[in-house]
């Protein structure tokens, strides 16, 4: 069975689980040995990232290349489309997420605790998020023929922890109406709706400790 290194609040960790489900896959997910950031799970995967995937002995790390390779050993449900101009675009909507939206997002991990919030990081990184979905929604205008691909799975959790960071921090961030509309339209993805029955609860009471 495939094995997959995951910690269970850890975005793209979710990301993944999101293609797993997708293509309708069993999995059994482990705590990386030794804890996170551990020495001992380094020498298991060299960067100490989360996610990482075990096929029978077989190690990958890393959301997007572990996407790519559930692609190629299970085809079906296909997560890139069949064109190669489509492809091209699915994967470009991928990187953009890791790449540029996530990252803005991830800039507030520093302002989870209360005792560190800097209202100006907030400022600042709502003004990012912004400004990436403001170039999302024009990325979507070119969209791939797939009404759900490998470029979708990270999008979904990201927004899930906008959404979840908002209030918290008192966020202003902008929705542009196609982002909107898309966001709508990936949480009827039933991969995303199974993943949120649990990821959502966990990712509130993960955030509700850190407030203590
Ligand atoms: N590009 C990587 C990013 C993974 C990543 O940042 N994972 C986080 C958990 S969500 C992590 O392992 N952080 C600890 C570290 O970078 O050492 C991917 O897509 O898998």
């Amino acid at each position: 069975m495939l094995k997959l290194y995951a910690i269970p609040v850890s975005l793209y960790s979710a990301k993944t689980r999101v293609a797993l489900r997708f293509k309708g896959l069993d999995w059994q997910e482990l705590p990386p040995p030794g804890g996170y950031g551990s020495d001992e799970y380094k020498r298991i995967v060299a960067s100490g990232n989360l996610p990482a995937l075990d096929d029978d002995g077989f190690l990958i790390a890393d959301s997007e290349a572990i996407a790519e390779y559930l692609e190629e050993r299970f085809p079906e449900p296909p997560l890139l489309p069949n064109n190669a101009q489509d492809r091209a675009r699915m994967r470009e909507r991928s990187r953009f997420h890791d790449t540029r939206l996530e990252p803005a997002l991830r800039a507030l991990f520093a302002n989870l605790t209360p005792d560190r919030r800097d209202t100006e990081l907030n400022a600042r990184q709502s003004l990012a998020m912004s400004e990436r979905l403001g170039q999302l929604a024009r990325l979507l205008d070119a969209a791939p023929d797939l009404a759900f691909g490998l470029g979708d799975c990270g999008f979904a959790v990201t927004f899930a922890w906008i959404d979840a960071l908002t209030p918290r921090l008192g966020l202003h961030v902008n929705w542009p109406d196609p982002v909107r509309a898309y966001r709508a339209k990936l949480s009827n993805e039933a991969a995303v709706a199974a993943e949120f029955l649990t990821y959502l609860p966990r990712l509130q009471s993960w955030l509700d400790a850190k407030e203590d």
